[in-house]
């Protein structure tokens, strides 16, 4: 039972490289004759989830390897067709004969992603689920992992199908009072701006959800700025734990920027130590300086790094408001002072630390994830998404405040409606419901093949 597609796919469902073992996969309604094929031995053979020893054969009859056939019988397998999974062993050329061999037997190469394409056109996965398998195959840090596990298994599925359920109510009611007026009252204005209120605010949820997720797989962006010696090489050496930027006590050591990936609270972090900021003749200095401020305005996050020995000095202003409202301040070396240094509200929120000691470090990575927002274990509700998925949930958020405004204006409900829809179909497409076959195309196209 498969109907959808007639071809067989096959691919290496394992890394590339050099292991004890690799999967070469494959899906269709021919899965079980190619493997019937490949191995000399009929297709009875293969009872579904049990393990078989047969041999791997190429075209021309030669034994390419022997290996461990699985085979799950639709639907009751990852992409709801018939699969076999053949275990043989690994290394480069081994792989690439058995791979060679199944498609000999009648396979066709598979695309990127065409096993969870398939998965999700078999109703296996809904769309979300089915991008965040690409996060959690892509996941390099746990709580990333987390994030896409919670995606994978459906915690934002249910949540955008309740959505879009009392959505499709809502826009059912209103569409059948607007077509027939004699016959159907309006609904209730006020209950009705309440409902979708509410609504607006579960999208606001998700969306929350959604974003931490998606910082989370971009990481963020953190430039340690400041003047001449104050410390930030010393400071990226502290958070990244080990001596990574030349540090000395001659103002101008940094002269070109550096990056690091770090990790705070579980969120990946990419620190990037600049130059020191000050007006020079130097040619290459000023070229520094330009590049610091270049890292400071692409960055999520500016440590703004002051010396406590000096307390603000000339310089230190210029750096402050070139960061702005993403400046986090922090004075540096107070294993050499008693008391903080007072430079008013410009500094009233600085964190206290030695990068020497290592004093302080703890509550600038506090400081740092409380400028996002994230309390604890903010990271690890989140939610996987692509930037596509927020900007989808961006739009039904928007469409709902625009409708709530709408329902309480006097004005006819025509225009709701239409927000209505917008907020349904935006929500739908998260979803995967009549869903356009580039969108698929996109999507799955950022897969690896074999997956
Ligand atoms: N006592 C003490 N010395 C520090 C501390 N942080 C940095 N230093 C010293 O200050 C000097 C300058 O440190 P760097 O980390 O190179 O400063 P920088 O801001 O990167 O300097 P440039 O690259 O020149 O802009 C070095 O001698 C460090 O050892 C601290 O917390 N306490
Ligand atoms: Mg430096």
């Amino acid at each position: 039972m498969t109907g959808l597609f007639t071809d067989s796919i096959a691919a290496v469902a394992t890394a590339p490289g050099v292991g004890a073992i690799a999967v070469v996969r494959i899906s269709g309604s021919q899965a079980l004759q190619i493997a019937a094929r490949l191995s000399g031995r009929p297709p009875g053979r293969f009872a579904p989830r049990r393990a078989t020893l047969a041999p791997v054969l190429s075209a021309a009859g030669e034994r390419v390897d022997e290996a461990l056939y699985t085979y799950f019988a639709a639907p009751a397998s990852y992409t709801g067709e018939d699969v076999v999974e053949i275990s043989c062993h690994g290394g480069i050329a081994t792989v690439r004969e058995v791979l060679q061999a199944a498609l000999s037997a009648g396979a066709r190469s598979a695309g990127p992603g065409e096993f969870t394409r398939r998965a999700f056109l078999n109703g296996k996965l809904d769309l979300a689920q089915a991008e965040a398998v690409n996060q959690l195959i892509r996941a390099r840090t746990r709580t990333q992992l987390i994030a896409a596990r919670h995606t994978l298994s459906g915690a934002l599925s249910r949540r955008l199908e309740e959505i879009w359920e009392q959505l499709t109510a809502i826009s059912a009611a209103i569409e059948a009072s607007i077509d027939f007026p004699e016959d159907v009252d309006e609904p209730d204005r006020s209950e009705l701006a309440a409902a979708l209120d509410r609504l607006y605010q579960s999208v606001g949820q998700v969306l929350d959800l959604a974003r931490r997720g998606r910082l989370l797989s971009q990481g963020l962006r953190l430039a340690i700025v400041g003047r001449p010696n104050v410390g930030k090489s010393s400071l990226l050496n502290l958070l990244a734990g080990r001596p990574r930027a030349i540090v000395s006590d001659i103002p101008g050591t940094t002269r070109d920027f550096l990056e690091e990936t770090v990790e705070i609270g579980g969120l990946p972090v990419l620190a990037i130590d600049t130059a020191g900021i000050r007006q020079t003749g130097d040619p290459v200095e000023q070229e520094g300086t330009r590049r610091a401020l270049e890292a400071l305005e692409h960055a999520d996050i500016g440590l703004v790094v002051l010396d406590a020995t000096q307390g603000v000095a000339e310089g230190d202003l210029e750096v402050l408001q070139a960061a702005g409202e993403r400046a986090v301040a922090v004075w540096n070396k107070m294993d050499l002072v008693a008391v903080i240094p007072d430079a008013g509200e410009l500094t009233a929120n600085a964190v206290t630390i030695s990068a020497l000691t290592g004093q302080g470090l703890e509550a600038l990575q506090q400081a740092i994830l409380s400028r996002l927002g994230a309390g604890a274990g903010y990271f690890e509700e989140a939610l996987s998404a692509s930037a596509h998925q927020v900007s989808l949930l961006e739009q039904a958020g928007q469409a709902l405040r625009g409708a709530v405004a709408s329902v309480q204006s006097p004005h006819a409900l025509d225009l709701a409606a239409v927000q209505i829809q917008t907020a349904r179909s935006r929500i739908g497409e998260l979803l995967g419901k009549d869903v356009a076959e580039s969108l698929l195309d996109a999507i799955f196209g950022a897969f690896c093949i074999g997956k």
